[in-house]
């Protein structure tokens, strides 16, 4: 009895040892320090951080390295396999629910987001990146590239960098892309600024926004950081996205031929560019060879060329190709018209200046309208039309607000011109 109660204390002291042990090792390994890092600013390379400093948070290593710098990424291969993975465009094609699976399945297109800001719109711009991931693309992963007049802040990039799922970049623009040409008369210029801010013309007397409409029509697309890009999707501060986007813009503008695409369309301020149609006419005389034979000219003139009707994409939102921008067609467009001066002697934007382009050198099949998109830019939304398509979507923008069949908008001149059937429910949306 004696021995028998010796042994089962012995047990109970070997299964106490056992479990002192087991909970030691098991407890320890919880306890194991985590080096807290924080993303550089550069986006290079992970620093860490003393625990002593203000805003310190132990976290997790930051896996992927995010290279910033001022050259040009290396040539994107693409990735995936299209036929396993076909485009599901309305919520009847069979691919439609696997798009929403995170990563996306698929191919990638060699594209990126881009971005014209300056440091003070960090906040703005963060808005927008946020409502872009969360809709698009944390599920793509697509790069985003960023261009300034001046150097990027360590803060500015901290920032957009801990928003972006892609690689982002940071660029300087060049000073030539941002300053008056040789050509341009300061006096004459100077005069125009001054009497557009007496006739209170928006921007009207901004040197700032000139350089920044030139350098959206004539130079953004041969950046150094855009070069080994063919696709991009121009995002501002400030800007909203109300609705999934299940598919790959980028897939559709790539397998539909599309170069240029646009969610809004309006008026353009008259006053803004009076010269800008005498310009384009010239450089048409000039190179016709550039005029493409199934052109959009009726969304831009009433009367078969003579005169513009002012009529323009919206640029703030643009996906487009880069290599069309970049080709001799363009390129002499844009020669062409920045010669004329009209960008520093009226108030040309690149709105316009993007649009004719695409109205005269285009097929009216290169030019697509997104009604998947739904998009604010303060003042106006674009809400898709059709509500199956905005449950589908998970859509929070309000219908009526959607701008496309009001009188102002140029769309449904868009939809007459190129022959498209208007998507069901628009009457209903008119003013
Ligand atoms: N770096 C830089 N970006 C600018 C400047 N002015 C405007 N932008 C950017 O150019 C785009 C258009 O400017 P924005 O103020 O939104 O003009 P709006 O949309 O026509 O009212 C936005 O992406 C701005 O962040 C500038 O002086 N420097
Ligand atoms: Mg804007």
């Amino acid at each position: 009895m004696v021995t028998g109660n010796a042994r089962y204390l012995r047990y109970i002291v070997i299964a106490f040892f056992t479990l002192a042990v087991l909970y030691f090792v098991s407890n320890s390994k919880y306890e194991a320090v985590t080096i807290p890092t924080r993303l550089d600013p550069t986006g290079t390379k992970n620093q860490p951080v003393k625990s002593e400093e203000p805003g310190y948070k132990p976290q997790q290593p930051i896996k992927k390295p995010k290279p910033s710098d001022e050259t040009a990424p290396a040539p994107k291969k693409p990735i995936g396999d299209n036929a396993q993975s076909p485009l599901a465009l309305t919520p009847e094609d069979p691919n439609w629910d696997a798009e929403l699976v995170s990563p996306a399945p698929g191919l990638r297109m060699n594209a990126t987001f881009v971005t014209l800001a300056r440091n003070s719109d960090v906040w703005d711009i963060a808005r927008s990146i946020r409502q872009v991931e969360d809709r698009f693309n944390r599920r793509y992963n697509y790069d985003w590239v960023f261009l300034n007049d001046k150097p990027f802040d360590d803060n500015f990039k901290k920032v957009t960098t801990s928003l972006v799922s892609g690689k982002t970049h940071y660029g300087e623009i060049a000073a030539e892309h941002w300053s008056f040409p040789p050509w341009i008369d300061q006096e004459k210029a100077k005069k125009v600024r001054e009497d557009m801010a007496e006739r209170k013309i928006i921007y009207g007397d901004s040197i700032s926004y000139r350089h920044m409409c030139r350098f959206e029509s004539g130079f953004f697309f041969r950046q150094p950081l855009m070069m080994n890009y063919d696709y991009y999707w121009r995002v501002e501060p400030s800007v909203e996205l109300h609705c999934d986007v299940h598919y790959d813009p980028f897939r559709v503008m790539h397998e539909g031929g599309k170069k240029y695409s646009f969610v809004l369309s309006l008026y353009e301020y008259a006053e803004t560019i009076t010269t800008l149609w005498d310009s384009t006419k010239k450089f048409m005389k000039n190179h016709p060879e550039h005029i493409a034979a199934d052109n959009a000219m009726g969304f831009l003139s009433d009367d078969d060329g003579q005169t513009y009707n002012n009529c323009h994409f919206w640029s703030n939102f643009e996906v487009g190709n880069l290599n069309w921008l970049r080709s001799k067609a363009y390129t002499d467009f844009f020669d062409s018209i920045d010669r004329d001066g009209g960008f520093f002697y009226e108030r040309w934007g690149d709105a316009p200046v993007h649009s004719i382009a695409a109205g005269i050198l285009l097929n009216k099949t290169e030019i697509h309208f997104f009604n998947d998109i739904a998009y604010w830019h303060v003042p106006f939304t674009h809400c898709p039309t059709g509500e199956r398509t905005r449950l589908a979507l998970r859509c929070h923008c309000n219908p009526s607000d959607n701008f496309d069949w009001k009188g102002y908008s140029c769309t449904s001149r868009f939809f007459d011109v190129t022959g498209k059937t208007k998507p069901q429910g628009w009457e209903s949306e008119k003013d």
